[in-house]
Protein backbone atom coordinates (compact mmCIF):
# COMPACT_ATOMS: atom_id res chain seq x y z
CA UNK A 1 0.00 0.00 0.00
CA UNK A 2 2.55 2.41 0.82
CA UNK A 3 4.47 1.22 -2.11
CA UNK A 4 1.75 1.96 -4.22
CA UNK A 5 0.92 5.40 -2.72
CA UNK A 6 5.10 6.13 -3.25
CA UNK A 7 4.78 5.10 -6.86
CA UNK A 8 1.68 7.32 -7.14
CA UNK A 9 2.72 10.81 -5.61
CA UNK A 10 6.04 9.72 -7.81
CA UNK A 11 3.99 10.06 -10.85
CA UNK A 12 2.78 12.78 -9.68
CA UNK A 13 5.60 14.72 -9.28
CA UNK A 14 7.43 13.15 -12.06
CA UNK A 15 10.12 11.84 -10.03
CA UNK A 16 12.17 8.98 -11.81
CA UNK A 17 10.93 5.08 -10.96
CA UNK A 18 12.77 4.06 -7.49
CA UNK A 19 14.95 7.52 -7.47
CA UNK A 20 14.04 10.98 -5.54
CA UNK A 21 15.39 13.30 -8.36
CA UNK A 22 13.20 14.71 -10.77
CA UNK A 23 13.06 12.71 -14.24
CA UNK A 24 15.09 14.70 -17.01
CA UNK A 25 14.01 15.21 -20.48
CA UNK A 26 16.64 13.02 -21.66
CA UNK A 27 15.28 10.36 -19.38
CA UNK A 28 11.58 10.37 -20.36
CA UNK A 29 12.55 10.55 -24.36
CA UNK A 30 14.73 6.79 -22.92
CA UNK A 31 11.61 5.64 -21.09
CA UNK A 32 9.26 6.45 -24.20
CA UNK A 33 11.41 3.74 -26.03
CA UNK A 34 10.48 1.05 -23.76
CA UNK A 35 8.22 -1.60 -25.13
CA UNK A 36 8.84 -0.15 -28.71
CA UNK A 37 11.62 -2.46 -29.76
CA UNK A 38 12.93 -5.50 -27.71
CA UNK A 39 15.60 -4.82 -25.46
CA UNK A 40 16.89 -8.72 -25.91
CA UNK A 41 16.52 -11.67 -28.12
CA UNK A 42 14.21 -13.94 -27.21
CA UNK A 43 15.56 -17.19 -28.52
CA UNK A 44 13.16 -20.06 -29.45
CA UNK A 45 15.76 -23.01 -29.43
CA UNK A 46 15.57 -23.19 -33.30
CA UNK A 47 18.88 -22.99 -35.11
CA UNK A 48 19.28 -22.67 -38.61
CA UNK A 49 22.13 -23.35 -40.09
CA UNK A 50 23.60 -21.89 -43.43
CA UNK A 51 27.17 -22.22 -45.32
CA UNK A 52 28.20 -19.16 -47.18
CA UNK A 53 31.39 -19.15 -49.27
CA UNK A 54 32.66 -16.31 -50.62
CA UNK A 55 34.58 -17.14 -54.31
CA UNK A 56 34.94 -15.74 -57.81
CA UNK A 57 32.45 -16.72 -59.99
CA UNK A 58 31.21 -16.16 -63.90
CA UNK A 59 27.62 -15.43 -64.39
CA UNK A 60 25.34 -14.32 -67.05
CA UNK A 61 24.05 -11.18 -65.19
CA UNK A 62 24.12 -8.71 -67.86
CA UNK A 63 22.70 -9.10 -71.39
CA UNK A 64 23.89 -12.74 -71.11
CA UNK A 65 27.51 -12.17 -71.25
CA UNK A 66 29.46 -13.63 -68.58
CA UNK A 67 30.79 -11.74 -65.87
CA UNK A 68 33.33 -12.03 -63.71
CA UNK A 69 32.58 -11.02 -60.35
CA UNK A 70 32.50 -11.93 -56.30
CA UNK A 71 29.47 -13.67 -55.09
CA UNK A 72 28.06 -15.69 -52.16
CA UNK A 73 27.65 -19.35 -52.99
CA UNK A 74 28.09 -18.13 -56.76
CA UNK A 75 25.12 -16.25 -57.03
CA UNK A 76 24.18 -12.13 -56.77
CA UNK A 77 22.51 -11.33 -54.94
CA UNK A 78 23.77 -13.75 -52.62
CA UNK A 79 21.34 -16.61 -51.50
CA UNK A 80 18.38 -15.09 -49.76
CA UNK A 81 18.34 -16.21 -46.25
CA UNK A 82 15.22 -16.25 -44.63
CA UNK A 83 14.40 -17.26 -40.78
CA UNK A 84 11.79 -16.37 -38.37
CA UNK A 85 12.09 -14.12 -35.35
CA UNK A 86 13.20 -16.26 -32.32
CA UNK A 87 15.03 -18.59 -34.80
CA UNK A 88 19.13 -18.11 -33.87
CA UNK A 89 21.13 -17.70 -37.26
CA UNK A 90 24.59 -19.50 -37.76
CA UNK A 91 26.44 -19.11 -40.71
CA UNK A 92 29.20 -21.67 -41.42
CA UNK A 93 31.26 -18.61 -43.96
CA UNK A 94 34.34 -19.67 -45.72
CA UNK A 95 36.69 -17.20 -47.31
CA UNK A 96 37.67 -17.95 -50.91
CA UNK A 97 38.62 -14.89 -52.23
CA UNK A 98 42.31 -13.42 -52.75
CA UNK A 99 41.57 -11.18 -50.23
CA UNK A 100 40.49 -11.43 -46.44
CA UNK A 101 36.64 -10.03 -45.71
CA UNK A 102 33.95 -10.62 -43.11
CA UNK A 103 30.54 -10.08 -43.50
CA UNK A 104 28.49 -7.47 -41.42
CA UNK A 105 25.04 -7.71 -41.03
CA UNK A 106 23.41 -4.54 -41.74
CA UNK A 107 20.59 -3.05 -39.54
CA UNK A 108 20.38 -6.44 -37.72
CA UNK A 109 21.24 -6.00 -33.82
CA UNK A 110 23.51 -8.15 -33.30
CA UNK A 111 25.65 -8.83 -29.70
CA UNK A 112 29.40 -6.72 -31.06
CA UNK A 113 31.39 -9.64 -31.73
CA UNK A 114 29.07 -11.11 -34.37
CA UNK A 115 29.43 -7.61 -36.30
CA UNK A 116 31.98 -8.21 -38.92
CA UNK A 117 34.24 -5.28 -38.43
CA UNK A 118 37.96 -6.36 -39.00
CA UNK A 119 40.38 -5.72 -36.23
CA UNK A 120 37.89 -4.27 -33.84
CA UNK A 121 34.71 -6.91 -33.59
CA UNK A 122 36.79 -10.24 -34.95
CA UNK A 123 40.39 -10.48 -37.02
CA UNK A 124 39.68 -10.13 -40.42
CA UNK A 125 38.95 -14.36 -42.52
CA UNK A 126 41.83 -14.50 -44.81
CA UNK A 127 41.83 -16.45 -47.61
CA UNK A 128 41.21 -19.77 -47.23
CA UNK A 129 40.15 -19.05 -43.72
CA UNK A 130 36.19 -20.15 -41.86
CA UNK A 131 34.22 -18.19 -39.62
CA UNK A 132 30.88 -19.12 -37.79
CA UNK A 133 28.83 -16.36 -37.60
CA UNK A 134 25.38 -17.00 -34.93
CA UNK A 135 22.95 -14.90 -33.32
CA UNK A 136 19.53 -14.54 -32.75
CA UNK A 137 17.77 -11.48 -34.17
CA UNK A 138 15.74 -8.84 -31.99
CA UNK A 139 13.81 -7.64 -34.36
CA UNK A 140 11.70 -9.20 -37.75
CA UNK A 141 12.55 -7.14 -41.20
CA UNK A 142 13.95 -6.96 -43.99
CA UNK A 143 18.49 -6.87 -43.59
CA UNK A 144 21.24 -7.66 -45.48
CA UNK A 145 24.77 -8.96 -45.45
CA UNK A 146 28.03 -7.96 -46.70
CA UNK A 147 32.07 -7.41 -46.59
CA UNK A 148 33.11 -4.90 -44.31
CA UNK A 149 36.96 -5.18 -45.70
CA UNK A 150 37.61 -3.26 -48.46
CA UNK A 151 33.82 -2.99 -49.19
CA UNK A 152 34.16 -0.27 -52.22
CA UNK A 153 35.56 -3.11 -54.36
CA UNK A 154 33.82 -6.42 -52.40
CA UNK A 155 30.47 -5.05 -52.66
CA UNK A 156 30.91 -3.61 -55.79
CA UNK A 157 32.18 -7.05 -57.02
CA UNK A 158 28.81 -8.45 -56.42
CA UNK A 159 29.09 -9.30 -52.14
CA UNK A 160 25.57 -9.23 -50.80
CA UNK A 161 22.82 -11.20 -49.57
CA UNK A 162 19.61 -10.51 -48.30
CA UNK A 163 18.58 -11.30 -44.80
CA UNK A 164 14.69 -11.67 -44.12
CA UNK A 165 13.70 -11.83 -40.58
CA UNK A 166 9.97 -12.99 -40.95
CA UNK A 167 7.14 -12.18 -38.41
CA UNK A 168 5.85 -15.13 -36.03
CA UNK A 169 3.02 -15.26 -38.04
CA UNK A 170 3.58 -13.73 -40.97
CA UNK A 171 0.80 -11.05 -42.62
CA UNK A 172 -0.81 -12.92 -44.85
CA UNK A 173 0.20 -11.17 -48.62
CA UNK A 174 -0.35 -13.43 -51.64
CA UNK A 175 3.55 -12.98 -52.42
CA UNK A 176 6.38 -11.60 -50.40
CA UNK A 177 9.38 -10.73 -52.80
CA UNK A 178 12.60 -9.17 -52.54
CA UNK A 179 14.34 -6.69 -55.14
CA UNK A 180 17.80 -5.51 -54.95
CA UNK A 181 18.87 -2.76 -56.12
CA UNK A 182 22.47 -2.11 -57.71
CA UNK A 183 24.67 -0.41 -60.11
CA UNK A 184 27.78 -1.59 -61.92
CA UNK A 185 30.95 0.31 -63.68
CA UNK A 186 31.71 -1.89 -66.76
CA UNK A 187 34.56 -1.66 -69.09
CA UNK A 188 34.80 -1.63 -72.87
CA UNK A 189 34.88 -5.37 -72.56
CA UNK A 190 31.97 -5.04 -70.14
CA UNK A 191 33.78 -6.44 -67.27
CA UNK A 192 34.00 -5.03 -63.87
CA UNK A 193 35.96 -1.72 -64.04
CA UNK A 194 39.09 -2.68 -61.85
CA UNK A 195 39.91 0.58 -60.61
CA UNK A 196 38.66 1.53 -57.22
CA UNK A 197 38.40 4.38 -55.07
CA UNK A 198 39.31 6.67 -57.68
CA UNK A 199 40.02 10.25 -57.04
CA UNK A 200 36.81 11.07 -59.40
CA UNK A 201 34.81 8.50 -57.03
CA UNK A 202 36.31 9.84 -53.74
CA UNK A 203 36.00 13.29 -54.98
CA UNK A 204 32.34 13.12 -55.85
CA UNK A 205 29.53 10.74 -54.98
CA UNK A 206 31.49 6.96 -55.47
CA UNK A 207 30.94 5.08 -57.86
CA UNK A 208 27.67 5.10 -60.11
CA UNK A 209 27.79 2.56 -62.75
CA UNK A 210 26.75 2.29 -66.12
CA UNK A 211 24.26 -0.57 -65.37
CA UNK A 212 21.53 -0.48 -63.02
CA UNK A 213 20.10 -4.01 -62.17
CA UNK A 214 17.57 -5.69 -60.08
CA UNK A 215 18.37 -8.77 -58.50
CA UNK A 216 21.76 -9.01 -60.95
CA UNK A 217 19.32 -8.64 -64.04
CA UNK A 218 18.67 -6.00 -66.03
CA UNK A 219 14.85 -6.89 -67.30
CA UNK A 220 13.36 -7.86 -64.08
CA UNK A 221 9.77 -8.41 -64.17
CA UNK A 222 7.11 -9.19 -61.77
CA UNK A 223 4.23 -10.47 -63.06
CA UNK A 224 1.25 -10.43 -61.08
CA UNK A 225 -2.45 -10.67 -61.22
CA UNK A 226 -5.49 -7.83 -61.01
CA UNK A 227 -6.20 -7.71 -57.39
CA UNK A 228 -3.27 -9.21 -55.77
CA UNK A 229 -1.99 -7.84 -52.69
CA UNK A 230 1.99 -8.11 -52.50
CA UNK A 231 4.81 -7.10 -50.06
CA UNK A 232 7.73 -6.27 -52.11
CA UNK A 233 11.02 -5.50 -50.25
CA UNK A 234 13.51 -2.79 -52.03
CA UNK A 235 17.30 -2.54 -50.85
CA UNK A 236 19.80 -1.00 -52.69
CA UNK A 237 23.03 -2.91 -52.34
CA UNK A 238 24.93 0.10 -54.36
CA UNK A 239 27.90 1.94 -53.47
CA UNK A 240 26.88 5.21 -53.98
CA UNK A 241 23.86 5.66 -56.24
CA UNK A 242 20.63 6.93 -54.99
CA UNK A 243 17.47 5.44 -56.13
CA UNK A 244 13.67 7.54 -56.00
CA UNK A 245 11.83 4.72 -57.04
CA UNK A 246 8.70 5.59 -59.12
CA UNK A 247 5.88 3.24 -59.66
CA UNK A 248 3.38 4.84 -62.31
CA UNK A 249 0.07 3.61 -61.90
CA UNK A 250 0.59 1.70 -58.53
CA UNK A 251 0.02 2.64 -55.24
CA UNK A 252 2.71 1.43 -52.81
CA UNK A 253 2.61 1.90 -49.51
CA UNK A 254 6.09 1.77 -47.00
CA UNK A 255 5.10 -0.71 -43.90
CA UNK A 256 8.78 -0.76 -42.89
CA UNK A 257 11.77 1.11 -43.64
CA UNK A 258 15.47 -0.21 -42.84
CA UNK A 259 13.27 -3.62 -41.48
CA UNK A 260 11.02 -2.20 -38.78
CA UNK A 261 7.75 -1.38 -39.42
CA UNK A 262 6.38 2.06 -38.90
CA UNK A 263 3.68 3.33 -36.96
CA UNK A 264 1.18 3.79 -39.35
CA UNK A 265 1.90 2.97 -43.38
CA UNK A 266 2.29 5.90 -45.51
CA UNK A 267 2.59 6.58 -49.36
CA UNK A 268 5.59 5.87 -51.34
CA UNK A 269 5.86 9.55 -52.24
CA UNK A 270 9.62 10.37 -53.03
CA UNK A 271 11.24 8.43 -50.54
CA UNK A 272 15.17 8.47 -51.24
CA UNK A 273 16.78 4.80 -51.16
CA UNK A 274 20.60 5.27 -50.72
CA UNK A 275 23.07 2.78 -50.02
CA UNK A 276 22.38 0.37 -47.29
CA UNK A 277 18.30 1.60 -46.86
CA UNK A 278 15.44 -1.03 -47.39
CA UNK A 279 11.64 -0.28 -47.87
CA UNK A 280 8.96 -3.27 -47.64
CA UNK A 281 5.73 -1.70 -49.80
CA UNK A 282 2.45 -3.05 -49.25
CA UNK A 283 0.88 -2.99 -53.29
CA UNK A 284 -2.56 -3.98 -54.37
CA UNK A 285 -2.89 -4.57 -57.93
CA UNK A 286 -5.42 -2.71 -59.68
CA UNK A 287 -7.84 -4.98 -61.25
CA UNK A 288 -8.21 -2.62 -64.31
CA UNK A 289 -4.55 -1.37 -64.71
CA UNK A 290 -4.26 1.46 -67.12
CA UNK A 291 -1.65 -0.29 -68.82
CA UNK A 292 -0.91 -4.51 -68.98
CA UNK A 293 2.75 -3.17 -68.35
CA UNK A 294 4.20 -0.81 -65.75
CA UNK A 295 7.11 0.35 -65.27
CA UNK A 296 9.02 1.24 -62.35
CA UNK A 297 11.58 3.71 -62.75
CA UNK A 298 14.35 5.53 -60.72
CA UNK A 299 13.97 9.43 -60.66
CA UNK A 300 16.55 10.02 -58.19
CA UNK A 301 17.84 12.63 -60.88
CA UNK A 302 14.43 13.51 -63.08
CA UNK A 303 16.67 14.10 -65.91
CA UNK A 304 18.47 11.11 -65.90
CA UNK A 305 15.59 8.71 -65.15
CA UNK A 306 16.65 4.81 -64.33
CA UNK A 307 14.02 2.20 -65.56
CA UNK A 308 14.77 -0.43 -62.60
CA UNK A 309 11.59 -3.03 -63.88
CA UNK A 310 8.27 -3.82 -64.73
CA UNK A 311 5.05 -5.04 -63.37
CA UNK A 312 3.32 -6.97 -65.60
CA UNK A 313 -0.25 -7.16 -64.53
CA UNK A 314 -1.97 -10.34 -66.26
CA UNK A 315 -5.66 -11.55 -65.71
CA UNK A 316 -7.48 -11.40 -62.15
CA UNK A 317 -6.29 -13.24 -59.47
CA UNK A 318 -7.83 -13.97 -55.86
CA UNK A 319 -9.20 -10.70 -54.79
CA UNK A 320 -6.54 -9.39 -51.71
CA UNK A 321 -7.37 -10.43 -48.91
CA UNK A 322 -8.45 -8.24 -46.51
CA UNK A 323 -5.90 -7.55 -43.60
CA UNK A 324 -4.83 -4.24 -41.58
CA UNK A 325 -1.11 -3.55 -43.05
CA UNK A 326 1.27 -4.25 -40.33
CA UNK A 327 2.35 -1.71 -38.01
CA UNK A 328 4.84 -1.32 -34.90
CA UNK A 329 2.43 -0.61 -31.98
CA UNK A 330 4.19 2.59 -31.33
CA UNK A 331 7.33 4.55 -32.83
CA UNK A 332 8.33 7.32 -30.13
CA UNK A 333 7.20 10.84 -31.50
CA UNK A 334 10.70 11.92 -29.38
CA UNK A 335 9.12 15.29 -30.42
CA UNK A 336 10.69 17.37 -27.55
CA UNK A 337 13.98 16.01 -28.17
CA UNK A 338 15.40 19.02 -30.37
CA UNK A 339 14.77 20.84 -27.04
CA UNK A 340 17.79 18.73 -25.38
CA UNK A 341 20.92 20.08 -26.09
CA UNK A 342 22.91 18.46 -28.51
CA UNK A 343 25.56 15.07 -27.11
CA UNK A 344 27.72 15.75 -29.63
CA UNK A 345 28.59 17.19 -32.98
CA UNK A 346 30.24 16.55 -36.08
CA UNK A 347 31.19 17.95 -39.02
CA UNK A 348 31.91 16.31 -42.28
CA UNK A 349 34.51 17.02 -45.01
CA UNK A 350 37.59 16.31 -47.11
CA UNK A 351 40.81 16.82 -47.22
CA UNK A 352 43.96 16.02 -49.24
CA UNK A 353 45.94 12.92 -47.86
CA UNK A 354 45.52 9.21 -46.78
CA UNK A 355 46.03 6.04 -48.61
CA UNK A 356 43.80 7.30 -51.72
CA UNK A 357 45.43 11.62 -51.84
CA UNK A 358 41.45 12.49 -50.34
CA UNK A 359 40.16 11.41 -47.16
CA UNK A 360 37.33 11.90 -45.91
CA UNK A 361 36.63 12.92 -41.61
CA UNK A 362 33.98 13.09 -39.32
CA UNK A 363 35.61 17.02 -36.92
CA UNK A 364 38.76 16.23 -39.13
CA UNK A 365 39.94 12.69 -38.03
CA UNK A 366 39.74 10.00 -40.42
CA UNK A 367 38.96 6.27 -38.71
CA UNK A 368 38.08 7.78 -35.31
CA UNK A 369 38.79 5.39 -33.25
CA UNK A 370 40.65 2.98 -35.15
CA UNK A 371 44.04 1.70 -34.34
CA UNK A 372 46.87 4.11 -34.77
CA UNK A 373 43.80 7.04 -35.29
CA UNK A 374 43.27 8.21 -31.62
CA UNK A 375 40.29 7.57 -29.41
CA UNK A 376 36.80 7.03 -29.75
CA UNK A 377 35.24 10.55 -30.30
CA UNK A 378 32.02 9.01 -29.39
CA UNK A 379 31.31 6.95 -25.95
CA UNK A 380 27.77 6.60 -24.60
CA UNK A 381 26.15 4.82 -22.00
CA UNK A 382 23.69 2.12 -22.59
CA UNK A 383 19.70 2.98 -22.23
CA UNK A 384 20.41 6.85 -22.38
CA UNK A 385 18.73 9.53 -24.66
CA UNK A 386 21.45 11.08 -27.17
CA UNK A 387 20.85 13.79 -29.88
CA UNK A 388 23.62 13.77 -32.37
CA UNK A 389 23.81 16.39 -34.97
CA UNK A 390 26.00 15.91 -38.36
CA UNK A 391 27.01 19.14 -40.34
CA UNK A 392 27.68 18.51 -44.07
CA UNK A 393 30.74 21.14 -44.60
CA UNK A 394 31.12 19.47 -48.05
CA UNK A 395 29.11 19.65 -51.49
CA UNK A 396 28.50 15.77 -51.34
CA UNK A 397 26.14 13.24 -50.46
CA UNK A 398 26.42 11.18 -46.99
CA UNK A 399 24.64 8.18 -46.16
CA UNK A 400 25.07 8.25 -42.20
CA UNK A 401 24.93 4.11 -41.20
CA UNK A 402 25.18 3.50 -37.31
CA UNK A 403 26.02 -0.40 -36.75
CA UNK A 404 24.12 -1.66 -33.57
CA UNK A 405 21.46 0.45 -32.98
CA UNK A 406 18.51 2.35 -34.92
CA UNK A 407 17.70 5.72 -34.86
CA UNK A 408 15.01 8.56 -35.46
CA UNK A 409 15.56 11.96 -37.70
CA UNK A 410 14.81 14.78 -35.90
CA UNK A 411 15.57 17.69 -38.05
CA UNK A 412 16.63 18.57 -41.16
CA UNK A 413 18.36 22.06 -41.33
CA UNK A 414 17.22 22.66 -37.69
CA UNK A 415 13.54 22.24 -39.00
CA UNK A 416 12.10 19.29 -36.98
CA UNK A 417 11.09 15.97 -39.12
CA UNK A 418 8.55 13.97 -38.15
CA UNK A 419 9.40 10.21 -40.13
CA UNK A 420 6.75 7.87 -38.16
CA UNK A 421 9.63 5.17 -38.33
CA UNK A 422 13.38 4.58 -37.46
CA UNK A 423 16.36 3.84 -39.75
CA UNK A 424 19.51 3.14 -39.43
CA UNK A 425 21.03 4.88 -42.20
CA UNK A 426 19.94 8.85 -43.40
CA UNK A 427 21.01 10.52 -46.81
CA UNK A 428 22.54 13.76 -45.84
CA UNK A 429 22.43 16.10 -48.96
CA UNK A 430 24.97 18.62 -50.03
CA UNK A 431 25.99 21.06 -47.10
CA UNK A 432 22.58 19.92 -45.22
CA UNK A 433 22.47 19.58 -41.59
CA UNK A 434 20.63 16.85 -39.27
CA UNK A 435 19.95 15.92 -35.87
CA UNK A 436 18.85 12.29 -35.09
CA UNK A 437 17.90 10.68 -31.48
CA UNK A 438 18.64 7.40 -30.35
CA UNK A 439 18.55 5.27 -27.57
CA UNK A 440 22.04 3.00 -27.49
CA UNK A 441 20.90 -0.44 -26.46
CA UNK A 442 23.50 -2.92 -27.00
CA UNK A 443 27.56 -2.60 -25.24
CA UNK A 444 30.37 -2.80 -27.73
CA UNK A 445 32.56 -1.13 -30.14
CA UNK A 446 30.31 0.22 -33.05
CA UNK A 447 30.82 1.38 -36.33
CA UNK A 448 29.36 5.31 -37.64
CA UNK A 449 29.98 5.54 -41.43
CA UNK A 450 29.04 7.08 -44.88
CA UNK A 451 27.59 4.20 -46.66
CA UNK A 452 28.75 5.88 -49.82
CA UNK A 453 31.71 2.99 -50.13
CA UNK A 454 34.05 4.94 -51.28
CA UNK A 455 34.10 7.74 -48.88
CA UNK A 456 34.09 5.14 -46.03
CA UNK A 457 37.26 3.59 -47.45
CA UNK A 458 38.39 7.01 -47.35
CA UNK A 459 38.09 7.67 -44.23
CA UNK A 460 34.94 8.20 -43.38
CA UNK A 461 34.48 5.41 -40.68
CA UNK A 462 34.36 6.22 -36.87
CA UNK A 463 33.83 4.07 -33.96
CA UNK A 464 32.02 4.74 -30.98
CA UNK A 465 31.77 2.92 -27.93
CA UNK A 466 28.79 1.94 -25.89
CA UNK A 467 29.63 1.18 -22.29
CA UNK A 468 27.43 -0.52 -19.67
CU1 LIG B 1 29.92 10.06 -47.73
Amino acid sequence: MLQLLFVGLAALAGLAGGGCRPESPAARLARELKGAIAERAKPTGTVRTFDIEAAPAELPLIEGGKLRVWAYNGRVPGPELRIRLGDTLRVRFTNRLPQPTTIHWHGVRVPNAMDGVPHVTQPPVEPGGSFTYEFTPKDAGTFWFHPHVRSSEQVERGLYGVLIVEDPTPPPYARDVVWVLDDWLLDETRQVFDRFNTPHDLMHDGRWGNFVTVNGRTDTTLAARGGERIRLRLLNASNGRIYAPEFAGLDPQIIAVDGLYLARPIPLGRFELAPGNRLDLDITMPAAPASRSLAVVDQFYAERPNHLADVVIDGTGPRAPSFASPARARVPSWSTGLQIPVTKEFRIDARRGGDYGIEWTFNGVAFAGHEHHGPPMLTLERGGWVRLRFVNDSFRLHPIHLHGTFFRLLARNGVPVDEPFFRDTVLMHSKETIDIGLVPLDAGKWMMHCHILEHAEAGMMMLFEVRG
